[in-house]
């Protein structure tokens, strides 16, 4: 979907759209003041403070054709530069422009106001000549946003729009919206039972339907075979941590924002726990280690507690109550870029599986002369930076480098990919850390007896479940793949007096798959469509001939085309393709 942001035409645009929208609004509430009105990738939007007015559904149509009204007067629009004593005076009565003018420099700020007709806005510009310009645009959604995104500040009302050059564009893109809210999986995971959340669990807490469960099972399973086989030991440890465990990893001082509060229960101060690393590093501290036990990897599915900004929490992919495929590798220096490689190769083997293909590899490198924000080591930084390099060139996979976005303690690759709605987000993670290793003092004896300190390597290759079943639903639209789907085959009788039986005995025989038997008494078209609608991989239809023939027919998820097998066949159909991951 095309980024407004990208393209300077655009962007001005839908800057001055926001002013023709923010004109519209005055005109219909008078009391309304504006707050800020920024281009972003989607359009625009502006935060007005409305009084006790709360917009609804029905306000935008009217705004809309204010907009148009004023549009079709044609105003130029006329920029004035002003001082910053006049640009007080002009606003006086406006406390959200005062306190935008008031933190305005004098020295090196040019302040400048924008006119059209009978409205003027501050605004450093540049806007079109004028509002006959803007005739292709569309509000597309409201929502409240508080006061500089500070939750103890006023709540704001945000209309959100867009702007095109002329209609053919403004109709693709909103096509291309209204696919994109399709494959949304909130509504996906809302449609096939997947997901849910309750206000009384709380914001980011989403439910797991039995369906999901399936699914999440699913990739449970999958995930542990392939890090077994690559020697992974996978354990088990609480939820919780005390305070004291997380001053020891640096939580404590550097992650607390993004911490759930303290919990005393008698003399002991708990927190829910946001990252897995420092249970991990006290089992790795349980034995004594010797320079060839390394690496050795700890996995655990573990769930974890993070705050998240309310407005930022958002159906499975950003969530407060999360559960990470994390493994923390225990390593030697020298086996930094070996067991790096195996991370990479690992995650290009799921993405494989999954036919995810559309995903950028960032390498996240430390800025060396913030010597600041990065801790100091130069000789551990330059060779470990140089080694992941080295592999993902001779693993020959592209990736961009990001420099300054490294963590504290090492530099780390991440995947990113983009969600049907909204900007993109990481999935897969590998963090290179020489720091928690030293905080929790762990060693292993090196070939002469001495003690030496190993490097952790943190890697999530789903990210957290929740997250990669988001993406999943909707890189899939909802239609998973036969191993994935919470029900494989849903079998239909023609008829329920003379074909129930028979698929009530077929059900039986394919007790090793998830199915279901539709016995409902409804039409047989309307549980076609339904089967169709549920996005069931497999349909089986038994009508007379089945029965007489002791046969299967059955349709694809997509596909009009029904096949007739044997009952042996259509096992051995099903076993091949789940084996296959297909
Ligand atoms: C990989 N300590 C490391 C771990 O060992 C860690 O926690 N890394 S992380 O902070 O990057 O989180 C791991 C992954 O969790 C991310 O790559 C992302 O895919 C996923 N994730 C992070 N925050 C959320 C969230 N709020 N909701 C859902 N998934 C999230
Ligand atoms: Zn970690």
């Amino acid at each position: 979907m095309i980024n407004i942001k990208e393209n300077e035409r655009l962007s001005m645009l839908n800057h001055s759209c926001a002013h023709l929208m923010a004109q519209a609004v005055k005109h219909l509430f008078p009391e309304a003041k504006f707050w800020v009105g920024p281009v972003i990738e989607e359009g625009f939007y502006y935060d007005i403070d409305l009084g006790d007015k709360v917009l609804t559904e029905e306000d935008i149509p009217k705004i809309e054709k204010e907009m148009k009204k004023l549009a079709k007067d044609g105003k130029r629009i006329v920029r004035h530069e002003i001082s910053k004593q006049e640009a007080l005076e002009m606003f006086h009565d406006d406390p959200y422009k005062i306190d935008l003018i008031s933190r305005m420099n004098e020295e090196d700020t040019v302040i400048s106001c924008y006119t059209q007709g009978d409205f003027t806005d501050l605004c450093r510009g540049p806007h079109v000549e004028s509002v006959k310009e803007l005739k292709h645009f569309k509000l597309l959604k409201f929502s409240g946003a508080y006061w500089k995104g500070d939750a103890k500040n006023k709540m704001l009302q945000r209309i959100y729009g867009i702007c095109f050059e002329n209609e053919e564009d403004l109709n693709k893109h909103l096509q291309e919206l209204a696919e994109a809210q399709e494959r949304d999986h909130r509504k996906i995971g809302k449609d096939l039972k997947i997901f849910m959340s309750h206000d009384l669990v709380g914001k980011g807490m989403p439910l797991w339907l039995p369906n999901g469960a399936i699914i999440r099972k699913e990739l449970e399973n999958y995930i542990y075979k392939k890090e077994q086989k690559l020697g992974y030991k996978h354990v088990y440890t609480p939820c919780v941590g005390t305070v004291d465990l997380y001053k020891t990893s640096g939580h404590w001082d550097h992650y607390q924002e993004n911490m759930f509060p303290m919990m005393q229960v008698d003399d002991e101060e708990f927190v829910l726990r946001p990252m897995n690393c420092p249970h991990h590093m006290l089992i790795y501290a349980n034995e004594l280690h010797s320079y060839r036990d390394l690496p050795i990897r700890i996995g655990e599915f573990a769930t974890d507690f993070r705050y998240e900004a309310s407005g930022a929490v958002k159906g499975l992919e950003r969530v407060r109550s999360m559960c990470q495929n994390d493994a923390h590798l225990f390593v030697r220096p020298d086996q930094i870029g070996e067991e790096f490689k195996k991370v990479v190769e690992l995650i290009l083997d799921v993405y494989k599986d999954f036919g995810i293909k559309d995903y950028k590899f960032r390498l996240s490198l430390r800025d060396p002369l913030d010597k600041e924000k990065y801790f100091d080591d130069d000789k551990m930084w330059n060779e470990a930076e140089a080694k992941l390099r080295e592999v993902l060139n001779d693993l020959g996979v592209s990736y961009f480098e990001a420099i300054g976005e490294a963590a504290f303690y090492g530099p780390k690759l991440d995947v990113e990919v983009k969600p049907a709605v909204g900007p993109e987000i990481t999935l897969s993670t590998c963090q290179l850390d020489f720091l928690l290793p030293r905080r929790f003092e762990l060693s292993y004896i090196d070939n002469e007896g001495n003690k030496q300190t190993p490097v952790v390597l943190h890697r999530a290759i789903f990210g957290t479940f929740d997250r990669f079943t988001a993406f999943i639903l909707e890189e899939t639209k909802g239609s998973l793949p036969l191993w994935l789907s919470p029900i494989q085959v849903n079998i239909i009788p023609v008829n329920n007096e003379y074909h129930l039986e028979y698929c009530e005995n077929l059900q039986q025989e394919l007790s090793d798959y998830r199915t279901n038997l539709d016995s409902r008494n409804e039409k047989l078209s309307y549980k076609m469509r339904e089967s169709v609608i549920n996005k069931n991989p497999i349909t089986v239809i038994i009508g007379q001939k089945e029965v007489d023939n002791k046969t299967v027919s059955y349709r694809e998820y997509g596909s009009e085309d029904t096949k007739t097998v044997t009952l042996d066949e259509f096992k051995e159909m099903l076993s091949k393709r789940i084996l296959n991951k297909d």
